[in-house]
């Protein structure tokens, strides 16, 4: 396949700092030339520009932490991926989590798209429901076209003439153990469907993979978007909100490779790898692994 990497390194959604040098971590962990000796033809775009946070007030313009900033950086992430062959995988870089809302955009390329966001958090707030006011808890919300009308329409109309990039219904979560009470009561009414750590462990992720790939078969395209805070901080120490009870290496894994069985993966997000709280680099390694999996790394 051809393979396009672009970073964002941006940690402006984030509470804590250091996100921003995902990118760098990644390409570290010897990203491209893991997907390289696949087979895979890999393109690394470079970054995307980023605002430094020290050179603009926080609350900007809009009132929302860094919205402007996230903002800019998101459509040039859009810009940069639409003008991608749509036979072109791409694989986007984080930054905190609001990158996706930039990425997924891009990514879909106006197609109707399926969205499998592999993640602790649903990340579904949107500004009136969100306890912290970060926007890396927002990007879904946005996607479906909830929250502040600037981000959620980044990208301008899609081919259904509609703002939003993602419907509800095509939308599947993994991994999910927390949840804040409002966004709980959006997640609901949005009718997402949500697989949590007690699903992952009543079901196990083989049924789950199975169900989704079903639930989702009428879309063009499929993104899948993982949040190093998915899996365990005990496997993955480097992330800025990690929650206790995630998913396993091996889950991690088997997720990654039924997935790729499919053959129905159009692109990939890397996110939320924290370097600053990090063992070594493991995290960055550990997700390039993942992204291997997905790409076709086989035990045999
Ligand atoms: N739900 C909380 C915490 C959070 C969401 N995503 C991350 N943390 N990484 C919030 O701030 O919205
Ligand atoms: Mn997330
Ligand atoms: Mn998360």
């Amino acid at each position: 396949m051809n393979l396009s990497i672009l970073g964002v390194p941006m940690d402006l959604g984030a509470g804590r700092r250091g996100v921003d040098m995902g990118p760098g971590a990644l390409r570290n962990a010897r990203l491209n030339a893991t997907l390289r000796g696949l087979g895979h033809s890999v393109t690394d775009l470079g970054d995307v520009a980023v605002t430094i946070p020290e050179t603009v007030d926080k609350l900007e313009q809009s009132g929302l932490i860094f919205r402007d900033s996230i903002l800019g950086a998101c459509s040039e992430a859009y810009r940069r991926l639409s003008a991608l062959d749509a036979d072109t995988f791409p694989i986007s870089l984080g930054g905190d989590h609001s990158v996706s809302m930039g990425t997924v955009a891009g990514a879909s390329q106006g197609r109707r798209t399926g969205l499998i966001w592999v993640d602790a958090h649903t990340d579904y707030n949107t500004p009136g429901s969100s306890p912290s006011g970060n926007i890396h808890g927002m990007p879904v919300a946005h996607l479906t076209g909830l929250g502040d009308p600037q981000l959620s329409s980044i990208g301008g109309l899609n081919n259904e003439g509609q703002a939003w990039r993602v419907r509800p219904e095509d939308v599947v979560m993994i991994g999910i153990r927390s949840v804040d009470p409002a966004e709980r009561e959006l997640v609901k009414q949005a009718g997402i469907k949500v697989y949590t750590m007690k699903d992952v462990d009543t079901l196990g992720i083989s049924r789950i993979t199975s169900e989704t790939l079903e639930r989702l078969s009428g879309v063009e395209r499929l993104h899948v978007s993982f949040d190093a805070d998915a899996l365990d901080p005990s496997v993955c120490p480097g992330v800025g909100t990690p929650v206790l009870g995630g998913l396993s290496y091996r889950e991690g894994h088997l997720l990654m490779e039924l997935l790729s069985e499919s053959r129905r993966v159009t692109s990939l997000d890397i996110v939320e790898v924290n370097p600053t709280l990090d063992t070594r680099n493991t995290t960055a390694e550990v997700m390039v692994s993942m992204a291997a999996s997905l790409l076709g790394q086989r035990i045999l």
